[in-house]
């Protein structure tokens, strides 16, 4: 699963310092009069305590963000090394933590001057003394948060992907019809749902067993061309992808709409076949409805299952196949 899916986000930092002192300031007010020094007194400690539950309450956010990294998997790892470098990512976390021991021991520090205090002077001294050094760790970090809250953005939108249960991903050229397999797999009751993907959409829709789930991914644009023609960020979310592949249905089109020749087709499949040699691959053709060019010819050492979506030919054979494969992948994975 996504472990960013549930965090939420923190208050960007130029924000949150002024929040936190229109909130403290706010708070001082509802203080009800009770001697002149003990009324200042109570006010002070009132500012230094909301300014600092605010700005420490956004650390911590920020911290859960950045230490999920250390408990995704391989999957959602590789996805985030896309943008951002483990290192990056490692020394935020320690950062962050020193931030926030830094405004534990501030806080205690002024407070307990405060407390001790025997004049109004010396308090508003106090007080400015300690928010100024509290925003100051904010100011001074500015950057660093931001770059803990472009992670959050990217992070919480990546598909939630469970790789306990089988992982069934559809490849193969523009137009074969990968997202039309998807859409007939899926069971009913469960919408396919879109997920940004690096800079693409995938899809991600479920086949329900009597006893695990199957996940079907649609990843347009990703696995469908040669190597060659990818560019980096693909190469890496490609690469993401191999940590989750159990199955890969390969579709080839024969039609007269296809996008490349079968010659082609079959160079993309070696391709992908070899990129992804843990998965088992399951090439099948579709639309025989129209077929066209010579499948025979080119395609004849391969075990292909013939499949039209159009006329639901080959569809319960295809089903059962992953089926029954998934099974094992679902039994292996309960260990
Ligand atoms: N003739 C025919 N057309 C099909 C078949 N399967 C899908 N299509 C059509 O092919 C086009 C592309 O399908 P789509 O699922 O969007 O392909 P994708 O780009 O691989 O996701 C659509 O117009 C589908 O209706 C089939 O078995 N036979
Ligand atoms: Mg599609």
């Amino acid at each position: 699963m996504n472990p960013w899916e549930k965090l939420k986000p923190f208050t960007k930092p130029d924000i949150l310092i002024e929040e936190s002192l229109s909130k403290a300031s706010r708070e001082s007010r509802k203080i009800s009069f009770r001697g002149k020094l003990e009324t200042v007194r109570r006010k002070e400690r009132v500012r230094i305590l909301v300014v600092y539950r605010n700005i420490v309450r956004n650390l911590r956010r920020s911290y859960k963000i950045v230490n999920a990294y250390l408990k995704a998997n391989d999957f959602y790892k590789d996805l985030v090394k896309i943008y951002f470098s483990e290192d990056e990512i490692l020394a935020l976390r320690s950062k962050i933590r020193n931030m926030i021991l830094t405004a534990e021991k501030l806080k205690e520090k002024y407070v307990s001057e405060l407390n001790e205090s025997k004049s109004v002077d010396d308090m508003g001294r106090i007080r400015r003394e300690c928010l100024g050094r509290l925003i100051s760790i904010v100011k001074r970090n500015r950057k660093l948060l931001n770059t803990a809250l472009e992670l959050w953005k990217y992070a919480h939108r990546l598909p939630s992907i469970s790789i306990d249960e089988p992982v069934v991903v559809v490849a193969g050229p523009p137009n074969v019809g990968k997202s039309t397999l998807v859409n007939t797999l899926s069971t009913a009751e469960v919408k396919v749902a879109s997920y940004p993907f690096t800079t693409k959409d995938i899809h991600v829709g479920h086949l329900f067993t009597d006893f695990y789930r199957i996940q079907l991914i649609d990843t347009p644009g990703l696995l469908d061309r040669p190597l060659s023609e990818r560019n980096e960020i693909e190469m890496k979310a490609i690469i993401a992808l191999k940590h989750l592949s159990d199955i890969i249905i390969f579709m080839f089109d024969p039609s007269p709409f296809r996008y490349y020749e079968l010659e082609e087709q079959l160079s993309i499949y070696n391709e992908i076949r070899d990129s992804f040699p843990t998965a088992i691959i399951i090439p099948v053709i579709n639309k025989i409805d129209v077929v066209e060019a010579d499948i025979n010819k080119y395609l004849d050492n391969l075990d292909v299952m013939r499949l039209s979506l159009a006329l639901g030919i080959g569809v319960d054979e295809l089903r059962s196949r992953i089926v029954s494969l998934s099974e094992e992948i679902w039994r292996s994975k309960l260990h």
